[in-house]
Parts: structure tokens; sequence; C-alpha cells
């Protein structure tokens, strides 16, 4: 019996099919570094555990944006439609033939062999994701086993989670032994100002501890007034380019995963940058060298 076909979510938006060129084009050697592959479901089936079920949207599509960006390299986040397999990653990491690098999800239960196998197509990192609408919540331990699983590998953990959650998961998130990176700039509410305490929480999260790194990405998940511009994401985004040009990423974040308001022009997107890293030594720290040192550096 052959299984039935993976059928989107009735609601989902499917990704922008014709972007326009940005006119910004990013240096060379740019990273996109915050971007996924879903499926095709056919091939890579979604995990049992999902919260969505994705519209297609495979590696060939996002090499073809990434030329069509200007963008150089890719660094593939697994999404939690996926779950633990990365098997969709995996496939894309080596079709890249080097312009690619992966986020995976893993459990504690891996095998070396595994994850050897994980390193060698590429990934350096593995995601805990927390956001509740995403994943189920589990303890703190099953979490800090993962990391002794892969710290010898040299890897880093990308962690995305509510900004409501951050004084929650501090003491957590600060004892992690490795570099951390946070999704999308932690979500802070960007109707309350930039300087107020929301935000300023997660300022001291990155001006206390130097293995917090920061992707300054999504204004179209964050943003209150809209696009094209997401003129209210912009102070925030640009506070952390200013205070950590060292350790702040940018990515498109194709295929736009479970937006509902709109789908965003990944052309727009690309435009967003010169107005958060407002000259040319900010945009390539954010677009090449700090993407190439994390995720192209020496790992282990
Ligand atoms: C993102 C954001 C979302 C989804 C995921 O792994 C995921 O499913 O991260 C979201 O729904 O906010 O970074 O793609």
């Amino acid at each position: 019996m052959t299984a039935a076909p993976f059928r989107p979510d009735a609601d989902w938006l499917p990704y922008h099919r014709n972007p326009s060129t940005p006119a910004f084009r990013p240096p060379p050697g740019s990273v996109d570094a915050h971007c996924h592959v879903f499926g095709p479901g056919d091939r890579f089936p979604y995990a049992p555990e999902r919260k969505y079920t994705p519209v297609d949207a495979g590696r060939d599509a996002l090499f073809r944006l990434r030329d069509f960006l200007g963008f150089d390299k890719n660094v593939i986040v697994q999404a939690t439609c996926h779950g633990a397999d990365n098997s969709a990653l995996m496939d894309a990491l080596h079709a890249a033939d080097g312009r690619a690098r992966g986020v995976a999800t893993v459990r504690a239960d891996i095998t070396d062999d595994e994850l050897e196998r994980l390193h060698e197509a590429g990934v350096r990192a593995v995601r805990f994701n927390f956001v509740r609408r995403l994943v189920d919540p589990k303890p703190d331990q099953y979490y800090r086993a993962v990391v002794e699983r892969i710290a010898r590998l040299g890897w880093h953990v990308v962690v995305y989670f509510e900004m409501a959650d951050l004084a929650e998961r501090w003491d957590f998130l600060t004892s992690l032994p490795t570099v951390v990176v946070v999704d999308h700039m932690g979500r802070p509410d960007v109707t309350q100002p930039v300087d107020g305490p929301g935000f300023e929480r997660f300022m001291t999260l990155l001006r206390d501890h130097p293995q917090f790194w920061a992707k300054v990405s999504c204004p179209d998940r964050l943003t209150a007034s809209g696009p094209p511009g997401y003129d209210d994401v912009v102070p925030f985004a640009r506070a952390l380019v200013d205070a950590f040009p060292d350790r702040v990423l940018w990515g498109t974040d194709w295929p736009h995963p479970n937006l509902k308001s709109h789908m965003p022009d990944d052309g727009s997107l690309v435009d967003f940058v010169p107005r958060i890293a407002t000259d040319e030594e900010k945009q390539h720290r954010l677009l090449v060298s700090n993407p190439t040192r994390l995720y192209w550096g020496e790992g282990r």
C-alpha cells in the first residue's frame, strides 16, 4: 500500500513564486543563514509528531532563490515539520556541493556514526525549539543530554523561543557550554520601545554573555506595521547590528512557515539589510564574515 500524499494545511501560504529583484546587491560570499527545505513529502515524509504540514519547498527551489537574490551560500535549518529525521536536510547539503551548512535536530540517543555522517554532510549545530505552537515542551535535561553528545564535534546550539519565555529559560540558556545563536532576535514585541524592558533584557543577554549571537531575521514575522518596509522592526535589528557587529547573522527564513498575515517578497527582505546594517563594513560582517566564521571555520 502506498502512503497517502501529504496535504498542506488548508490555510498554508505558499512561498512567493516571483520575488522582486532586490535593489541591494549582497557582497560576494554572502550567506543566507536561516532558511529551510520542506520535503518533497513523497520523498522525505513529514514527521508524524509535526504541528503543521507545509507546501513542499525543496532544495532546487532554494538554490534558485539563492542565485536570484545574489547569495553565495545557505545555512539550512531543520524545521519542526521534519522532526529529528534530517534526511531532506542531508540531501540538500550533499546537493549544495559545499555551499550549504546545516542545523539539525537530534535526540540524545543518536549514534556516533550518525553524528559523524551529519558532520561530514555539513551540519555544524543543533536547534532547540521552545516555541509551544511548534513543539511539545521537554525538560532541560533532555537538551543537556543532546549538548553532551554534540559538544565534542565543535557544534553550537541554535535556539528559538518567544521573548516572554526568556526570563524562564535564562538560567538554562546561559549555562550552555557552546556558542548559542538566537533565532529572530528572540522575537521582540516591536510595538514596545526598543529601549524598553523586554528588548533590554535581550540586549543584556548578548552584552553579558559573549557566547550569544542573534539572527536579525524575520521582520515579516515580527512586524505590526507590515510590508514592504517592516519599518517597526528596523530599530530592533539595527540596535543589535550596531552593538554586536561580530555576533549577528541574517537569513530569509524561506519558505516562511506558518505566516498567516502575508507572504513576504524575498527581494524586499534583502532590501531590509542596508536599513539595519547601515554601512559596507557592517553589511560584510553580517552577510559574509560572521556566517563564514561560524559555519565554515574550523569546527573542532
Ligand atoms: C522559522 C519559524 C517558524 C517555524 C519553525 O521549525 C519550524 O517549524 O522554526 C515559525 O513558525 O515561527 O524559523 O522557520
